[in-house]
């Protein structure tokens, strides 16, 4: 198989390009960190192809994508991955430049590299995306504000794809992890704050990335048959919290 993977520097994208490669398969490897790219290529060898792509960027995505050789062209998984989340603040207190940064990587990030792909796998009636969601898209918690309403989108749009693409061979996944650790999103989160990212795992036994590439490397092996519509997962020490109800007194 030939799996591109986007936001593949870090975190999820990088285990997951371990885990392709490992499994004997290609990966092309989109990100905007080019010396962290090419550490993963001189990690993986020739299985690694790096592009650096700035998914918020048109220019940039069909630019990364135009530099893909012809023999690497026929993509059979797309790993929609790139993704961030920032800050916890309330709504009222939160950056309109930081919920327009997570819509432009989260939803229309993920919809262009999706656009620009989806053609050539219904032209060969197979081929797989995953898109990376979060449990943020299915369960409100404060502080999750435009965060989780564009995981919420990455949930609804692969439904949909589902919905459209019923019958050409081409399979939706919406993987949908909770607290992960081991990876740069709640350093991202914090803005540089690592010790408050940190604290997010204390005391606990999160997801890891491995777990995740693990996931992505199973729903992308399975027979072309079967399609994983949605697939949650939540370290054992995570469950669900209460509502709040604010009371006078
Ligand atoms: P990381 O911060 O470690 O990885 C994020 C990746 O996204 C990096 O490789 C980064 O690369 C890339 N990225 C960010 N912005 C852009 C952009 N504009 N263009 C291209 N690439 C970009 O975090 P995770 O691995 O944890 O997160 C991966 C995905 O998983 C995200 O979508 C996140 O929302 C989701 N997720 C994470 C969870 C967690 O608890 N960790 C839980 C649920 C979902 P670079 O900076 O080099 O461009
Ligand atoms: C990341 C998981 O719970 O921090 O998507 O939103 S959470």
């Amino acid at each position: 198989m030939i799996v591109l993977i986007t936001g593949a520097s870090s975190g999820f994208g990088a285990a997951m390009a371990r885990r392709f490669a490992a499994g004997g398969h290609r990966v092309i490897a989109a990100a905007r960190r080019a010396d962290r790219l090419d550490k993963l290529r001189e990690e993986l060898g020739e299985a690694l192809l790096p592009i650096v792509m700035d998914v918020t960027d048109p220019a940039s995505i069909e630019r990364g994508l135009a530099r893909i050789p012809e023999a690497w062209r026929p993509i059979d998984v797309l790993v929609n991955n790139a993704g961030l989340a920032l800050g916890t603040e309330a709504a009222p207190q939160c950056s309109l430049a930081e919920w327009t940064q997570m819509i432009d990587t989260n939803v229309k990030g993920l919809a262009a590299v999706t656009h620009a792909l989806l053609p050539a796998m219904v032209a060969r009636n197979s081929g797989l995306i995953i898109n990376i969601g979060s449990i943020a898209g299915n369960t409100p918690y404060p502080g999750g504000n435009a965060y989780g309403a564009t995981k919420a989108f990455v949930a609804q749009f692969t439904r949909n794809l589902r919905a459209d693409l019923a019958g050409t061979g081409v399979r939706a996944t919406n993987l949908a992890p909770g607290l992960c650790g081991g990876t740069e999103f709640s350093n991202v989160r914090y803005r540089g704050d690592d010790a408050a990212a940190a604290r997010v795992y204390e005391g606990t036994a999160p997801l890891t990335p491995e777990d995740i590439a693990d996931a992505a490397y199973w729903i992308a092996t399975l027979p072309p048959h079967i399609n994983v519509n949605h697939l949650e997962l939540m370290p054992t020490c995570q469950g669900y919290g209460a509502l709040n109800i604010k009371r006078s007194t």
